[in-house]
């Protein structure tokens, strides 16, 4: 049985999806595959990860061999950064569509409120490392996102990694056509965001956690003790409801009637107690930039 969340557009987005971000080509086909047959029904895709023919040939698969339907699936992707240009948006969401064997998105998120200098190059930076912005403003890009909408490509946008600032200054867009539904950010028992959580809540934006078992085949080095699902206090929790680290974490992000077992109040406060302001993916290389989200941490 598949549990929703209700978006302000009305649709029904399942709470629980497989991540695609790192997905290698060769392995990613046979895991939307697998994760069809056991019953997920969202994916969360994006250009930039570079995968997604393979993703849209294993949906394409499982619809023909008649496991799901088209309508069952709810299919995310994300505008790259260096695509933020007015005249780039709908291109760049044709090519995603493509290669995915879409006909639309059920949600497209602009992945970072950073535009990128436009070109071939996914991450241009100069000769310190640094990345090149381009001199595009997100409430402009948004504004072809919302043409998306209208010309019937994706059913709902949102956004992705945009700090209260940027959310605020978006929301008082004075000719604003469509709120974003989503804010999809890096959460986990080590980075909470409850006051991010808690505004978009408040203005009926759902959230989305990306890296939510503390993103274990992380490429770059990371702080000695940063992983979760080593952590003896999460592994004696799973222990006791015997279940696995990543089960015990998921649980902690949905709370609610997905799983067979739900988690005690007290083992709710263990592991809120973790916060440590200890984000995964600060993306250094655009600190120059100035939409840069994460000054504040
Ligand atoms: C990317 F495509 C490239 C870098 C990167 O770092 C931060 C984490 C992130 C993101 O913003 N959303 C993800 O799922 N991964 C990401 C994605």
């Amino acid at each position: 049985m598949t549990t929703y969340v209700e978006l302000i557009t009305k649709a029904k987005m399942p709470i629980l999806g497989l991540g695609t971000w790192k997905s290698p080509i060769g392995k990613v086909r046979e895991a939307v595959k697998f994760a069809i047959d056991v019953g997920y029904r969202q994916f969360d895709c994006a250009h930039v990860y570079q995968n997604e023919n393979e993703i849209g040939d294993a949906i394409q698969e499982k619809i023909e061999e008649g496991v799901v339907t088209w309508e069952e699936l709810f299919v995310i992707s994300k505008l790259w950064c260096t695509f933020h240009e007015k005249s780039l948006v709908k291109g760049a969401c044709q090519k995603t569509l493509a290669t995915l064997k879409l006909d639309y998105l059920d949600l497209y998120l602009m992945l970072w409120p950073m535009g990128f200098k436009a070109g071939e190059e996914l991450f241009p930076t100069d000769e310190n490392g640094m990345i090149i912005p381009s001199d595009t403003d997100f409430l402009d890009t948004w504004e072809a996102m919302e043409e998306l909408v209208d010309a019937g490509l994706a059913k709902s946008i949102g956004i992705s990694n945009f700090n209260c600032e940027q959310i605020k200054s978006l929301l008082n867009k004075p000719d604003l056509k469509y709120k974003p539904v989503n804010n999809q950010i890096e959460s986990h028992p080590y980075l909470h965001q409850e006051e991010l959580v808690r505004y978009c809540q408040s203005q009926e934006m759902a959230i989305t956690a990306y890296c939510p078992l503390g993103a274990p085949n992380w490429p770059w080095p990371k702080s000695e003790d940063f992983f979760l699902l080593d952590d003896p206090k999460i592994k004696e929790i799973a222990a006791k409801h015997r279940k696995t680290s990543a089960q015990v974490l998921i649980r902690f992000h949905i709370q609610r009637n997905v799983f067979d077992f739900e988690l005690t109040k007290e083992e709710m406060e263990t592991i809120l107690s973790f916060k440590r302001r200890c984000r995964i993916c600060p993306i250094n290389m655009c600190t120059n930039h100035k939409d840069y989200p994460f000054r504040e941490d």
